[in-house]
């Protein structure tokens, strides 16, 4: 799981990561082609309790991969084959959008930028859409896959991106490998300038995002950077003087991960407390596996506890007691804050 920061040259992409990742890639003026990777916890606060609570020798937070992907420099706005490569690697799309007056005192605009990269991962997945169904037409066979290709050109043509289109799970297999870019989840994130992050998402934006029914949030990358090299106390002090209530950066992991579909299950004990991460809608079994194939293969039950309720009661004992330990079997659709024990035979 991978979530891409992407946008156009010199949003800002590189400082959020470095921010995010403690890395030192460089950002500005020498531009190096390539894309950086950082493995990423996601900060939790119910892991930081439960660790509170059972004192365990290790808290281990779920992770997520980021990448850092250089904005284009094609003429045009166009996106090069590098980035376009790029792109089809990250399986969800974090945009970051100039709010801050560029190089040449270019002011920003982002509500255009964020229409101009929708219609460049449309168009991308339009001439990919248009070209295999050249192709088909030469061919015999394949019409499942050209009834859905035609629906997703007659969205394409309309300039509807395809994460908006609603497939079939039989149709979704028709055309998963395109891993067309309009497909991804996107949020959209503006790199407000200093003195404008306090003020929150400007209306506009709002207005277009929710238009294209995407989630938007503000933060500013040089904020985040300085913020990240303080210590707690300084940086509470920096954020006041500036009007920000907290960083951005937990919140901005938060939703990357939950726009890679991502839910968290916990397990608990002395020796560790632990954030599993698990595809939404995943069965018991399959998070068994998770932390080992062989609670998958000799899965028998699993015991689960709300994390709200657990918190509140206090001991595994009492949940007992009060009834609220859940016993679980194969066809349990695991939930996002689930406290899990597995029972297994091997
Ligand atoms: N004022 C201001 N400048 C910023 C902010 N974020 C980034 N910059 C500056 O903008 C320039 C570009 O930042 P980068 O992080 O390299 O941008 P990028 O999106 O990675 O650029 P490419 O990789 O070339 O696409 C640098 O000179 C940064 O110092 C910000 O929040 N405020
Ligand atoms: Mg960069």
């Amino acid at each position: 799981m991978k979530a891409g920061l992407v946008g156009f040259g010199q949003s800002g992409k590189t400082t959020f990561f470095n921010s995010l990742t403690g890395q030192s890639a460089q950002t500005g003026g020498g531009r190096g082609d390539k894309a950086n990777l950082g493995v990423i916890k996601v900060p939790d606060t119910r892991i930081d309790r439960l660790s509170g609570i059972f004192k365990p020798k290790r808290t281990v937070y779920a992770e997520v991969l980021f990448v850092d992907v250089p904005g284009s420099r094609g003429k045009g706005g166009g996106f090069d084959s590098a980035t376009v490569t790029a792109l089809r690697e990250a399986d969800a799309l974090v945009l970051v959008l100039r709010g801050f007056a560029g190089f040449d005192g270019l002011p920003p605009d982002p509500v255009r930028e964020l229409a101009d990269f929708e219609s460049e991962l449309i168009l991308n997945d339009l001439v990919m859409v248009e070209r295999r169904l050249e192709r088909l037409k030469k061919e015999a066979g394949h019409d499942r896959e050209k009834v859905v290709l035609d629906k997703l050109n007659a969205a394409l043509q309309a300039e509807i991106p395809l994460r908006r289109v609603d497939l079939a799970p039989e149709e979704e297999r028709e055309v998963t490998s395109f891993a067309f870019l309009s497909r991804r989840p996107l949020l959209v994130v503006l790199n407000a300038a200093e003195s404008e992050v306090a003020a929150g998402v400007p209306a506009e934006l709002e207005a277009a995002a929710a238009d294209r029914q995407l989630g938007v949030m503000i933060a500013c990358a040089s904020i985040e950077a300085e913020v990240a090299s303080l210590v707690p106390e300084e940086q509470r002090e920096f954020l006041a003087d500036l009007g920000v209530a907290e960083p951005a950066a937990a919140r901005l992991i938060q939703r990357a991960y939950a726009l890679l579909d991502y839910i968290s299950f916990f397990t608990v004990g002395e020796d560790e407390v632990r954030a599993w991460p698990v595809r939404r809608g995943s069965k018991a079994p399959r998070a068994a596996g998770r932390v080992h194939s062989d609670i998958e293969r000799g899965f028998i039950r699993a015991e689960v506890m709300r994390y709200d309720e657990f918190v509140q009661v206090g001991s595994e004992a009492r949940m007992k007691d009060l009834g609220k330990l859940r016993i679980e079997g194969k066809e349990y659709v695991v939930q996002d804050g689930d406290i899990v024990h597995f029972r297994f035979n091997v």
